[in-house]
């Protein structure tokens, strides 16, 4: 058996390499002609080298053109998926005055401890949102054992325990009360009332998303300092010293020292020994929304605690709604937490009568949803169909977002609404519904779904063709309100933007 002499086999494909750099893929055939033509010329082989030469001439120029081929088709791949991301983060950005992010919110305190944002008025945003003019969104987050500050707010406030374990404390006309909240405790404080709280937890971040609603002016609030200094800066300070004098009966000095002192900011640390101390008295928060005297019983007030309202295995609803809850019917509030798993999806629905102010809690994925205010000039319809007959003008629009923590997102009364997980999370949602007394969910597809509660003939009026080809389609889908989400029923269907 002859044996290749590998250093000239070496220096000749280097040769070719060298040769074949600059060569373009078209001639690859003069390529194979040439490293053949070295071969049949190299000086010292017998026959049998020379051919097996020229079969590695072959191999090496077969493998090349498989290896650009490859190239090229991943390259058209990889241009494609940006460009379809491109084309939805397009999608996403423009004309869309319903999704909020980071830079939505105004940081209102933010110290060593702790954090806490604003998102500024919606109606800053677009007069699609003058309905909610008058709420606002904001969430607080604090160091394990930080300590908020004394304070009140022009605005009732409603909070929401998504992490850690607040001790907080509301200085009410007649008493005190204090609770140790937990992770979906809600809270409502009323306008004006001084609260200050303790994230007794010793490793956990303390994470509250607040709603809130100005009592004084419309979309407008302020937080109220008073025991505190320099920062937080007091109110009284704002008094003379002669108001100042007569209402504490103290002279100048011992006051301006007192009111000097604090500089550390509304949010600031707390020893283990402090915190014992602020807890240790404390009622839990933690009951169920729903009591059986309605009316009786005020306080916080715990959203998982009852049973879903709606739960299957592709996601949970838990609501607490003013039809149930006393302290929910003043502010004429539903609170909900959807906890979708992870690659599902929310049946698209609407609700009657109330806007949905939803705050991502956790994971990622996206929203849908169909609004008829936003012209589609600037915007594109999928697939670009057209559609035949009297259109009376109206259009609608998809609207849609990105969801990741700390999105907030609204979908106005009316508006037909879905959420989807990404496939590598569960997507916790809050959501706010105000103007919630009365409210109905009405659900789009699955088994409840408007159509299936049609009767035949309105089918086929409504559809133009029998009831039979309409209930194909309707009566497929038999959960109920979570279903698994596109990525899990279409084969590679998968989403360039999770
Ligand atoms: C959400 O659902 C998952 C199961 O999919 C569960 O493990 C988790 O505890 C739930 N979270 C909340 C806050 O309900
Ligand atoms: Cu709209």
């Amino acid at each position: 058996m002859a044996v290749l002499k590998k250093s000239t086999l070496l220096t000749l494909l280097f040769s070719v390499l060298v040769l074949t750099a600059s060569l373009a893929s078209a001639t690859q055939d003069l390529e194979l002609k040439q490293c053949r033509h070295q071969c049949r010329h190299q000086g010292g082989f017998d026959e049998e080298q020379r051919l097996q030469c020229e079969q590695r001439c072959e191999e090496y120029v077969r493998d090349k053109k498989q290896r650009e081929r490859e190239e090229r088709e991943e390259g058209y791949t990889r241009r494609r998926s940006r460009e379809d991301s491109e084309e939805e983060e397009e999608r996403f950005e423009q004309n869309n005055p319903y999704v909020f992010q980071d830079e939505h919110f105004d940081t209102s305190v933010r110290t060593e401890e702790g954090r806490v944002h604003v998102l500024r008025k919606f109606t800053e945003r677009s007069k699609l949102l003058k309905g909610i003019e008058n709420y606002r969104v904001g969430f607080l987050e604090a160091n394990p054992r930080a300590f908020v500050a004394p304070v009140h707010f022009d605005a009732d406030v409603i909070f929401f325990v998504a992490s850690g374990k607040p001790t907080i404390t509301l200085l009410k006309e007649k008493k005190r009360e204090t609770f140790n909240l937990q992770c979906g405790d809600v809270l409502h404080i009323p306008a004006g009332t001084p609260a200050y709280m303790v994230n007794r937890d010793d490793r956990e971040k303390l994470f509250i998303v607040k709603l809130i609603n100005p009592v004084s002016l419309p979309g407008e609030f302020e937080p109220f300092y008073g025991p505190g200094g320099e920062n937080p800066e007091s109110f009284y300070k704002a008094f003379s010293w002669e108001v100042l004098k007569a209402a504490f009966k103290r002279d100048r000095d011992e006051i301006e020292r007192l009111f000097r002192q604090q500089k550390r900011g509304s949010i600031t640390k707390a020893s283990r020994e402090q915190v014992e101390e602020l807890s240790r008295h404390a009622e839990s928060g933690g009951a169920a929304p729903i009591w059986p005297f309605k009316g009786e019983t005020k306080g916080p007030f715990n959203l998982f605690h009852n049973h879903p309202v709606s739960s299957n295995r592709y996601g949970s609803l838990f609501e607490a709604n003013p039809e149930e809850c006393k302290e929910l019917e003043d502010l004429d509030l539903i609170i909900s937490f959807a906890n979708i798993t992870k690659g599902a999806m929310i049946a698209p629905y609407y609700n009657s009568k109330a806007t949905k102010i939803s705050f991502v809690v956790n994971g990622e994925g996206w929203f849908e949803m169909a609004c008829p205010h936003i012209s589609s000039e600037h915007g594109h319809r999928r697939g670009g169909g057209t559609w035949q007959g009297d259109k009376s003008g109206q259009s609608f629009q998809r609207v849609s977002g990105r969801l990741r923590r700390g999105v907030v997102f609204v979908a106005p009364a009316g508006h037909p609404v879905t959420a989807i997980a990404s496939e590598n999370s569960n997507l916790q949602i809050l959501s706010f519904e105000v103007n919630g007394k009365g409210n109905t969910r009405y659900p789009l597809a699955g088994r409840k779904n408007i159509v299936n509660n049609m009767e035949n003939v309105a089918k086929e009026l409504a559809f133009g063709v029998p009831a039979r080809e309409v209930e194909r389609i309707f009566k497929s889908q038999n959960e109920e309100f979570f279903f698994p989400g596109p990525t899990q029923q279409e084969e590679g269907g998968r989403r360039a933007y999770i």
